[in-house]
């Protein structure tokens, strides 16, 4: 009986163990989190990698109110290009990226700034405001990618 006894005290010494064990793979479990906030951490690196990447350009348009952006010439690097148009003025404006397939515009606001990204090869192509008339009036210029 004695012997039996010993026997059975193991079992449950072992099978204590086994819990403890189980305890550990808990920890494990905690660990794999861990993983998953890396998994953040790397999301937020590949964005800061993307901005790093991107071109970025500005336009201003007249802050008197004229149908001019202050510049006429843009150069990038082919890639992400992002411009934001900055708009002092009560006139509404927007910037239009246009060329090589590539047509895409930030919206059309008065007195704030809005930025347009947009994926471009190396090559010419055209920024215009796409208010009616604005165009015309010279609110265009040429954006050189290469
Ligand atoms: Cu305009």
């Amino acid at each position: 009986m004695l012997v039996l006894a010993a026997i059975l005290a193991s079992l449950v010494l072992i099978a204590a163990g086994c819990g403890g064990d189980d305890d550990d793979n808990g920890g494990g479990g905690a660990s794999d989190s861990s993983g998953a906030e890396g998994t953040g951490a790397d999301t937020g690196e590949a964005t800061g990698g993307g901005g790093g990447g991107a071109t970025k350009l500005k336009l201003t348009a007249d802050p008197g109110g004229g149908l001019t952006f202050d510049k006429t010439e843009l150069t990038a690097k082919p890639g992400k290009v992002t411009i934001t148009m900055d708009n002092p003025s009560d006139v509404p404006h927007a910037v239009e990226v246009e060329g090589n397939g590539v047509e895409e515009e930030t919206k059309t606001l008065t007195n704030g700034t809005a930025d347009v990204t947009v994926n471009l090869k190396a090559g010419k192509y055209e920024f215009y405001c796409p208010v009616d008339g604005h165009k015309e009036a010279g609110m265009k210029g040429t954006l050189t990618v290469g």
